[in-house]
C-alpha cells in the first residue's frame, strides 16, 4: 500500500518491485492464513500513517497518496465479502463524509460493514454539505436510526459541528457517530455525537441504536 501497488503487475512509486506481490496477493494471502479481516484493516491504517507520515515530510506528493489510497481500494474489494457477515436489521443508516472533505476510504469501509451488519445504508457520498444531509433525513427521519460522519481534514471537522445543530435545530434529532483522524472524543462530546475509533466500533454501536429503539 506505502508502494501503491495494487497486484505484482505494478510498478513501484519508483519504477521498480514488478512481480512481487501487490496489496491484492497480499490481502488474499492473509485470509487464506485466517488472518481476522479486522488486523487487516488495523494495517491498512498503519500503511496509511505511513504515508501521511511521508506526504508531511514532503517525500511524498498528492498523486503518491492517491497511488496507495488506489492500492488500498483494491485491498477492500478483496476484504469485501469477508466483511459482509449478513444480518437481518432493515433500519436505515446515513453516511457521509463532511463538506470539504474528499477522503472515503474509511467511510466506505464503515458503509460496507454496515451492509454487512443488514442496514440499509443511504451513502451520501464525500464533500456533503450539512444541507444535503438535514435534506435526507428530513425525508426519511421515520426509517433513519442513525447517521454516520467522517473526515480526516482539521479544517473541515467544525462541519460535523454545523451538521448536528442543523439537526437540532430542525428538530431532526437522530444518533450521530463520528470517525475519521481528525476527530477525537472531546469534539464529539462537545457537538453531541457519539465518537468512534474504528468501523468496528462503529458497527458495534450502530446494533446498539436498535437495541436501544
Ligand atoms: C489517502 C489520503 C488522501 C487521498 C484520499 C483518497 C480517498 N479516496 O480517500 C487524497 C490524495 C485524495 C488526499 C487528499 C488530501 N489530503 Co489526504 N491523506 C490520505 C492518507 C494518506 C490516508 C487516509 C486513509 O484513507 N486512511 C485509511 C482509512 C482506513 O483510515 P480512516 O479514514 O481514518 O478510517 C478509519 C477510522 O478513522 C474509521 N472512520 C473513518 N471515518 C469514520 C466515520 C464513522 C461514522 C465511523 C464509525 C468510523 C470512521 O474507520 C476507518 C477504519 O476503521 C492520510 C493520512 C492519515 N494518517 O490518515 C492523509 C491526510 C488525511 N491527508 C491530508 C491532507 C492535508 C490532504 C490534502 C489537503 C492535501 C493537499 N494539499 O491537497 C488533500 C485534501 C483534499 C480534500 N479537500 O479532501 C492530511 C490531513 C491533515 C489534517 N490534520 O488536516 C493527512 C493526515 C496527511 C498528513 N499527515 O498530512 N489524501
Amino acid at each position: 500500500m506505502i508502494k501503491g501497488r495494487r497486484n505484482k503487475e505494478d510498478e513501484d512509486l519508483e519504477g521498480g518491485s514488478v512481480g512481487e506481490p501487490g496489496v491484492t496477493e497480499l490481502v488474499e494471502e492473509a485470509l487464506k492464513g485466517k488472518i481476522e479481516p479486522k488486523k487487516i484493516i488495523e494495517s491498512i491504517n498503519d500503511a496509511m500513517v505511513t504515508v501521511g507520515k511521508k506526504f508531511e515530510t514532503g517525500e511524498y506528493f498528492v498523486p503518491d497518496m492517491l497511488a496507495s489510497a488506489e492500492a488500498v481500494s483494491v485491498g477492500i474489494d478483496v476484504l469485501e465479502p469477508h466483511l459482509l457477515k449478513g444480518g437481518k436489521t432493515k433500519e436505515k443508516f446515513v453516511v457521509a463524509t463532511v463538506e470539504g472533505d474528499i477522503h472515503d476510504i474509511g467511510k466506505n469501509i464503515f458503509a460496507m460493514m454496515l451492509k454487512g451488519a443488514g442496514f440499509d445504508v443511504i451513502d451520501l457520498g464525500t464533500d456533503v454539505s450539512a444541507d444535503e444531509i438535514v435534506k435526507t433525513v428530513k425525508n426519511e427521519y421515520a426509517e433513519i436510526i442513525g447517521i454516520g460522519l467522517s473526515t480526516l481534514l482539521t479544517t473541515t471537522m467544525g462541519n460535523m459541528g454545523v451538521v448536528t445543530e442543523r439537526l437540532r435545530a430542525e428538530k431532526l434529532e437522530k444518533n450521530v457517530l463520528v470517525g475519521g483522524v481528525a476527530v477525537s472524543k472531546e469534539y464529539a462530546d462537545e457537538i453531541g455525537a457519539i465518537y468512534c475509533d474504528d468501523a468496528f466500533e462503529g458497527v458495534d454501536k450502530a446494533k446498539e441504536l436498535i437495541k436501544k429503539g
